[in-house]
C-alpha cells in the first residue's frame, strides 16, 4: 500500500464535500459520524446558514444527525478557501440535462473550478456527479495538474457513484460504493479513502467503469420501467388487470425483478442519467434504442393516463372540460415530499389544458407547493363530494385510500395502491 493510501487508510484526515444536497449532506454526515473531520461546502449562503442553523434541507438527513455531525467534526461553510485544509475533495454537484436534454456539466465544471483553486499536494478528489464515461478524465485530471501538480504524485482522482434512494431507510454508509480511480495509484488512494466512509467499497478498474456502472443501473431501471408501462396499456386493451400479472410473475423466485406501471417516470435520476449515456453513444455514433424506446414510452405515460381518466368521465357523459379532478399525490414517489420531475404534474397540466378544474390533495408536498404549481390545495377532512373523478398519482402512505374512495365518485389508481392494500369499490378502478 503506497504512503498516500497508508494516510487515508490509518490517519483521521479531513474531507471536504462540494455541494450539500441530497447527496453530498449525507455524505458530509456519514464521514463525520464515522469520526473524520469534515468541511462541507456550498455555493449557497443561505443553504450554508440552514445547516449550521441545524437545519437539515434533505429529507434523508434529520435535524438530530446534522445537529450530531456538527458537534463532531463536520463545519459547513459558503467560503471555498475553507478547502485548502482538507486532504480529499468529494464533488456532490447537481448534473442535470440542458434544454436539448444534452447533459449540463454546468455544476460541475464550477465545483472542477473550484477544486483547482483549492488542490495541494496529497489531495484525493473524487466526483460523485452522475455523468457521462470519461468525464472525470476529460474535466477532473486536467483541473487538478494545470498548476503544476503531478497526478499520483502530488494528486489523484477517482470516480464513486452516488447511490441514494430518497426516502429510503438504507443510509449511506451502509450502500455499497464504486469507486474507480484514474489509475492504480489513484484507485488505491480512492479505496483506501472510502473505506473509512462506507462499510463496503467495490474497487473497479477506471474511472470510465465506474461511471458507467451507474448509468447502467439507472438505464436498468428506467427500461423496466417503460416495459412494464408498455405492457400495462396491452394488458388494458385484453382487460386483464395488470397488476395481478406482476403479482403473479413476482412469484418467481429467479429471473425476475418487478417493476410497476404509473403515470410516468419522474425524480433527478431516472428520468435523465440515461440521457447521459445516449448522448455520449451519439458521439460515438452508437445506437441506444432501450433508451430512447424507454423515454419514449416513458414519457407518452402521463398522456396515456389523460386518456384514461377522459374514457371513464366519457362512460358517464362527462367532458374533460369543466370536470372537477382531484389529483392525488404529486411528489415523484411515495412518501417524499420531492415533486421534480413529477409526472403527476405532468398529468394535471395535460387535464387543465384540457379544461378541468384540478385540485390536488398532497399531505406530503403541502398546500404552498401545490399553490405554487398553481393548483388548488385540498387538505385532508376536506369535503371532497364535489369532485367528478379522482386521480392516485403518488400513493404516500399518509394517504387514507379508503376515505377517498368513499367520498368521490370515482378513482383512476394509477399505483396499484388499492389492491396492494386490499380495498376494494365500484368507485375504484385501476391502470
Ligand atoms: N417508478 C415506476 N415504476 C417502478 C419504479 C419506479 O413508475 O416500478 C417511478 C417512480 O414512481 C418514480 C421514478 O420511477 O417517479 C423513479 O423511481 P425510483 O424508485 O428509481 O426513485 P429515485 O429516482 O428517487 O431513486 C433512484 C434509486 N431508486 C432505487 O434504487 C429504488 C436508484 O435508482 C438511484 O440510486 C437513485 O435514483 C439515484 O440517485 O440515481
Amino acid at each position: 500500500m503506497s504512503e498516500r493510501a497508508r494516510y487515508f487508510a490509518e490517519e483521521t484526515w479531513t474531507g471536504g464535500v462540494i455541494g450539500l444536497g441530497y447527496v453530498g449532506l449525507p455524505l458530509a454526515v456519514t464521514m463525520a459520524h464515522r469520526g473524520l473531520e469534515v468541511i462541507g461546502f456550498d455555493v449557497s449562503p443561505s443553504r450554508v446558514e440552514q445547516l449550521n442553523a441545524g437545519i437539515s434541507p434533505v429529507e434523508d438527513v434529520t435535524d438530530a444527525e446534522l445537529a450530531a455531525a456538527l458537534g463532531s467534526g463536520l463545519s459547513i461553510t459558503a467560503d471555498p478557501q475553507r478547502l485548502t485544509a482538507a486532504d480529499a475533495l468529494f464533488v456532490c454537484v447537481p448534473s442535470p440535462l440542458g434544454r436539448h436534454r444534452e447533459p449540463d456539466l454546468s455544476y460541475i465544471e464550477a465545483a472542477v473550478a473550484t477544486v483547482a483553486a483549492v488542490v495541494r499536494p496529497g489531495m484525493l478528489v473524487s466526483l460523485e456527479s452522475t455523468t457521462y464515461p470519461g468525464t472525470t478524465e476529460d474535466l477532473v485530471i486536467p483541473a487538478v495538474t494545470n498548476g503544476g501538480l503531478v497526478l499520483d504524485e502530488d494528486v489523484f482522482v477517482a470516480f464513486s457513484p452516488e447511490r441514494v434512494n430518497p426516502g429510503a431507510e438504507v443510509k449511506t454508509g451502509q450502500i455499497p460504493k464504486v469507486v474507480g480511480g484514474v489509475s492504480p495509484a489513484s484507485a488505491a488512494v480512492a479505496r483506501a479513502a472510502y473505506a473509512r466512509i462506507v462499510d463496503t467499497v467495490h474497487p473497479v478498474t477506471s474511472a470510465r467503469v465506474a461511471e458507467m456502472s451507474k448509468l447502467l443501473e439507472n438505464t436498468y431501471r428506467a427500461v423496466n420501467i417503460a416495459l412494464i408501462n408498455e405492457m400495462a396499456q396491452l394488458a388494458h386493451q385484453l382487460d386483464i388487470d395488470i397488476w395481478e400479472v406482476v403479482e403473479a410473475a413476482a412469484t418467481k423466485p429467479f429471473g425476475f425483478q418487478a417493476f410497476y406501471p404509473g403515470p410516468g417516470v419522474g425524480g433527478h435520476c431516472i428520468p435523465l442519467d440515461p440521457q447521459f449515456l445516449a448522448w455520449r453513444a451519439r458521439e460515438a455514433n452508437v445506437a441506444t434504442r432501450f433508451i430512447d424506446l424507454a423515454e419514449q414510452v416513458n414519457k407518452e405515460m402521463p398522456a396515456y393516463t389523460v386518456r384514461r381518466i377522459a374514457d371513464l368521465l366519457n362512460e358517464r357523459r362527462s367532458p374533460v372540460a369543466g370536470s372537477r379532478i382531484l389529483g392525488v399525490g404529486i411528489a415523484y414517489k411515495p412518501n417524499i415530499a420531492d415533486d421534480r420531475e413529477s409526472a403527476s404534474l405532468d398529468v394535471l397540466r395535460l387535464l387543465a389544458r384540457r379544461g378541468a378544474e384540478i385540485a390536488v390533495l398532497d399531505p406530503v408536498v403541502g398546500a404552498d407547493r401545490i399553490a405554487s404549481h398553481g393548483f388548488t390545495p385540498v387538505e385532508a377532512g376536506d369535503d371532497l363530494t364535489e369532485f367528478d373523478i379522482a386521480v392516485l398519482l403518488t400513493d404516500h402512505d399518509a394517504l387514507d385510500l379508503e376515505a377517498l374512495a368513499k367520498s368521490v365518485p370515482l378513482v383512476l389508481d394509477t399505483r396499484g395502491a388499492y389492491r396492494r392494500h386490499g380495498i376494494t369499490g365500484d368507485a375504484i378502478v385501476a391502470l
